[in-house]
C-alpha cells in the first residue's frame, strides 16, 4: 500500500491549481493509488456553502477542508486540496493537525497579470468593474507560501508537466 497524506496546493484564482489537481489525480489513479480530491466544486456547494469570501469565511473554509482532509488522509487515502487558501497561518493550522510529514504545500504559483489575463470566469474583469469586491490578488490579499515543499510555474510549464513534477515529488518522498 501507499503513504497517506495530503497535497495542499494554494495559489491565486486562475493559478492552475483545479487542473493540476486533476491531472494529478487521474495520473495516481492509473497507478491504483486511492486518492481523493477536495475542490470549490464539491466543497462550497456543499459542505461549505454556508461561507462566502470574507476574511472569516476563508478562514473557517479551509479550517473545515482540513478536517476532511485529515479525516480522508486516516482513512487511508491521498487527499489533494485545490484552494487559494490566502493565509499561511491557516495553511499551517491544516499542516499542524495532520502526522507529522503527512503535509505537502504546493505553491501553484502564476503572476497574478498572466491570471487576470486568463480570466477563465471573467472574474477579475468584474473585480476591477468593483463587481465583486474583495477579490483575491485585487483588492484582498494573498500570502505567498514561506515554506513549501513545491513551487509549481504555471506560467512556464503546462499542467501535465506540473502534475508528473508533483508524481516525482511523491516518489521521492516514498508516498507511492
Ligand atoms: C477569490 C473568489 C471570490 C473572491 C468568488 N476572491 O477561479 P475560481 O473562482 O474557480 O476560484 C475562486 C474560488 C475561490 O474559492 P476558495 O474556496 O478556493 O477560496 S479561499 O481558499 O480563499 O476560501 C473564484 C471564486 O471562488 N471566487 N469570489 N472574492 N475567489
Amino acid at each position: 500500500g501507499h503513504h497517506s497524506g495530503v497535497i495542499w496546493l494554494t495559489g491565486l484564482s486562475g493559478s492552475g491549481k483545479s487542473s493540476i489537481a486533476n491531472r494529478l489525480n487521474q495520473l495516481l489513479y492509473e497507478k491504483k493509488i486511492h486518492t481523493y480530491l477536495l475542490d470549490g466544486d464539491n466543497v462550497r456547494h456543499g459542505l461549505n456553502k454556508d461561507l462566502g469570501f470574507s476574511s472569516e469565511d476563508r478562514v473557517e473554509n479551509i479550517r473545515r477542508i482540513g478536517e476532511v482532509a485529515n479525516l480522508f488522509a486516516d482513512s487511508g487515502k491521498i487527499v489533494i486540496t485545490a484552494f487559494i487558501s490566502p493565509y499561511q497561518k491557516d495553511r499551517d493550522r491544516v499542516r499542524n493537525i495532520l502526522p507529522k510529514g503527512d503535509f505537502i504545500e504546493v505553491h501553484v504559483d502564476c503572476p497574478i497579470e498572466e491570471c487576470e489575463k486568463r480570466d477563465p470566469k471573467g472574474l477579475y474583469q468584474k473585480a476591477r468593474n468593483g463587481e465583486i469586491n474583495g477579490f483575491t490578488g485585487i483588492d484582498a490579499p494573498y500570502e505567498s507560501p514561506s515554506s513549501s515543499e513545491l513551487t509549481l510555474h504555471t506560467d512556464r510549464a503546462d499542467v501535465n508537466e506540473c502534475a508528473l513534477q508533483l508524481v516525482s515529488l511523491l516518489e521521492d518522498k516514498g508516498w507511492i
